[in-house]
């Protein structure tokens, strides 16, 4: 038995995990970032200083963003590594919130440790304490329990070994992974416990393969072989589960084109002959018309979002059937699919093997790839568009693509880029590793952070940052912390005075782009992309560079590129900032995205966006077609109206 705080404990616990795939075993906790406060300075602060060479200390700016950074950091592992994110209790823990719903959503293993207030109550209400006068139990930490997969508050010491292996328990298991949280009040972990000298010993979380079952392999592969026109979904499943080579094969050996989600974009290098890239709202013309004709979709390490399926208006065959590759029993059942319940690189590789010998039809073949072609070329004329006075965003994107090389990665969260991004980027990554989109709840601010957590699990990767001017405003407070720690970024910051995305819905909608432009008021009103006012006198570049960043301001595409090049060359973090032209947006490609607009509203404008709504709205399906009883399911409103 050991002597030590919970504190100590725990500390000493979490550098002792490892994580074991495929026969390697890697540490699992690459450290703990933190922002102390009362709540957890004299407990986890102590240990953390006590054991600093076992479990490294970073100390963060927001604990949103510390969580980010773990985010990013456990995605481009590939869930392999995690950060453990202490903050002190009340504001510090409920900052995290947003940040655990992120890393939940996007199934990336965080470990929060918030603290938590005091377990004797003694001294209630303390300092930031929430009290709840129907319920002793409460604190602000059970703001965690939506967000989190799994959720434990330490209330006696001797709870810390149940606690700390049931969070290792799901942080490792690839089907339940997501933020953890171990609220710890903060006199329980300065408290002693008495630990068996086991829990301290180095432990390996073993992450076994999940093969497929044989008679559920049978039976998707015998949809597949009689499909016509059979279409894969690549997920982020494949690039977590290593699968990439796995995918290759699949498609090199039976001609099916392959469309990628956000989390899957580059599982399937651009310049593969099946791949069609993006799929969905902010899909290619080759994915989506693709989609819209498929039989069978064989969907793999998908969660199958709406702007994947174009808010379920992408695939129109009357009798399309699904197949869901996945480990998590919530996607296996979406769609009607039939259950394919198995680790992708497993799954993919005992479908080629089944299918042997099969090949989809050539015409379809022939299809994907002129349709690949053309869009090919589409890129290439968005890419050089020339556009002017002010570049356009889709040439900025092009000029980082040119600029980052086959391993390097993008990051990137929230506004017009991800869609952009996601049409655009070529991938060229064999592993994947070279897109990173968060696009599960494209959280404005993820971008900096979610960068630094690349880099901190990619330090070998050039790591390019796209940043729009709002995102870059709600959280550029860790660029003290990367050039702290000496984390090297290439942060393009694209500024186009506001919310250029949702102005462009607000349009849509018929609103006019209201309340989404970075303008002063116009006559004392709100300005409206039809009445805008003066530019707000801001500039991003001079606070970058206050902020400890080195900033290179471009005007032209071609200083873009020039500063792309030194920027590559710098040793410490740069800032690339330029203006794009706010109203030069990358259209979208026979698709469609599911926002309602106002029934009733006095502007005519809004009523003929209704129209235009109800009218698209008729191509939503519902999916009911089950593989094994096929039955025409017809556009489920048209049919309905
Ligand atoms: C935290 C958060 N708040 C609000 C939103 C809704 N939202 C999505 S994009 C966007 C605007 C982003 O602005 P900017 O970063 O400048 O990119 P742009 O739209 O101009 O390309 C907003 C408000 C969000 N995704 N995240
Ligand atoms: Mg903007």
């Amino acid at each position: 038995m050991t002597r030590v705080t919970v504190a100590q404990a725990l500390v000493r616990f979490l550098a002792a995990q490892h994580v074991e795939r495929d026969g390697q075993s890697v540490r699992f906790f690459a450290g703990c970032l933190g922002i102390f406060g009362h709540g957890n300075v004299a407990g986890l602060g102590q240990a953390l200083q006590q054991h600093h060479d076992l479990l490294p200390y970073h100390p963060a700016r927001n604990e949103q963003a510390m969580v980010h950074i773990a985010a990013g950091y456990a995605r481009q592992r590939n869930r392999l590594g995690a950060f453990a994110c202490t903050s002190s209790v009340g504001p510090g823990a409920t900052n995290m919130v947003t940040g655990a719903a992120l890393a939940t959503i996007n199934r990336l293993p965080v470990l929060l440790l918030p603290g938590d207030t005091f377990a004797t109550r003694t001294p209630h209400p303390v300092l930031q304490q929430l009290e709840a006068p129907h319920d002793a139990t409460v604190s602000v930490n059970d703001c965690f329990r939506p967000v989190c997969r799994y959720f434990d508050r330490i209330v006696r010491p001797e709870q810390l070994i149940d606690a700390a292996l049931s969070a290792m328990r799901v942080l490792t298991d690839p089907a339940e992974t997501g933020a953890v949280c171990l609220a710890l009040p903060e006199d329980v972990q300065t408290e002693v416990v008495e630990v068996p000298d086991a829990f301290l010993e180095e432990r390996t979380w073993t992450i076994h393969r999940r093969p497929p079952a044989p008679e559920a392999l049978a039976r998707a592969a015998e949809l597949i072989r009689g499909a016509q026109r059979p279409l894969v979904v690549a997920g982020g499943g494949v690039v977590y589960s290593e699968a990439t080579g796995a995918l290759r094969a699949f498609a090199d050996a039976t001609g099916i084109p392959v469309g990628e989600t956000q989390a899957g974009r580059g599982a399937l290098p651009s310049a593969h002959p099946s791949a069609l890239g993006a799929i969905g709202a902010t899909g290619t013309p080759a994915a989506n018309r693709l989609a819209r004709e498929a039989d069978v979709v064989i969907g793999v390490g998908t969660r199958w979002s709406d702007f994947t399926t174009a808010s379920k208006s992408a695939f129109q065959d009357p009798g399309v059937r699904f197949v869901n590759v996945n480990v998590a029993a919530i996607d296996l059942a979406k769609h009607s699919g039939l259950a394919l319940e198995a680790d992708a690189r497993l799954a993919l590789d005992a479908l080629r093997e089944t299918l042997a010998g099969h090949r989809v039809d050539a015409r379809w073949e022939q299809r994907a790839a002129d349709e690949s072609a053309a869009w090919g070329e589409e890129v290439e004329r968005l890419y050089s568009a020339g556009h002017g006075p002010l570049p356009s965003q889709a040439e900025v994107i092009g000029a980082v693509n040119d600029a980052a090389g086959e391993r390097d990665v993008v990051v990137c969260a929230a506004g017009s880029m991800p869609g952009d991004l996601h049409k655009l980027w070529r991938t060229t990554d064999p592993d994947g590793k070279g897109y990173h989109v968060e696009y599960g709840y494209s959280c404005m601010g993820y971008e900096i952070p979610g960068g630094m957590g690349v880099k901190l699990a990619a330090p070998e990767r050039e790591v390019f940052v796209m940043i729009g001017d709002g995102s870059y405003l709600m959280l550029p407070g860790e660029l003290p912390t990367a050039v702290a720690e000496g984390i090297k970024l290439v942060i393009v910051l694209v500024q186009n005075h506001g919310y250029a995305s949702i102005g462009a819905l607000s349009r849509s909608v018929g609103s006019a782009g209201f309340g989404t432009l970075y303008h002063g008021r116009a006559n004392g009103a709100v300005p409206t992309d039809e009445r805008p006012a003066e530019p707000l006198p801001v500039d991003l570049a001079t606070n970058a560079e206050s902020l400890g960043a080195q900033v290179l301001r471009a005007r032209t595409i071609a200083d873009v590129r020039d500063a792309l090049a030194r920027a590559r060359e710098a040793i410490g973090l740069v800032v690339v900032h330029g203006e794009v032209d706010r109203y030069e947006g990358v259209p979208s490609y026979d698709s469609w995205w599911d926002v309602p607009v106002a029934e009733v509203a006095a502007d005519e404008s809004v009523r003929e966006a209704r129209a235009a709504y109800e009218d698209a709205r008729r191509a939503q399906r519902q999916y009911v077609a089950t593989p094994d009883e096929p039955s025409v399911e017809a556009g489920a409103r048209g049919a309905a109206s």
